[in-house]
């Protein structure tokens, strides 16, 4: 019996941990300007249930770009690449990763 709920209660934790955050992470390339890429980055950041944007150079005019997530929360890819043509990227790449 108390093994079963300790098993349950690991189960559930294991859960709550996934949950906690999540991150996202696409690639984008297009535009080799600092300005355009940090006015991305503020409207991202505007969105509801994102906690961070982190952008990273990955060539002259690509970049990796990390969107950590509230719990629960999701973003959706057509949202993001809206945002990101508006500003002149194309988004070449996605993955979800923990
Ligand atoms: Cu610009």
């Amino acid at each position: 019996m108390i093994k079963k709920l300790s098993l349950a209660l690991t189960a559930l934790m294991a859960v709550a941990q996934l949950m906690a955050t999540e991150t996202i992470h696409f690639d984008i390339k297009g535009v080799d300007c600092d300005s355009c890429r940090f006015e991305l980055k503020e409207e991202l950041e505007k969105l509801p249930g994102v906690t961070e944007v982190t952008m990273t150079d990955k060539d002259d005019d690509a970049y990796a770009v990390d969107i950590v997530l509230k719990d629960g929360k999701t973003l959706d890819e057509k949202k993001f690449t809206k945002l990101s043509e508006k500003h002149g990227y194309k988004v070449i790449g996605e993955n979800k990763a923990k």
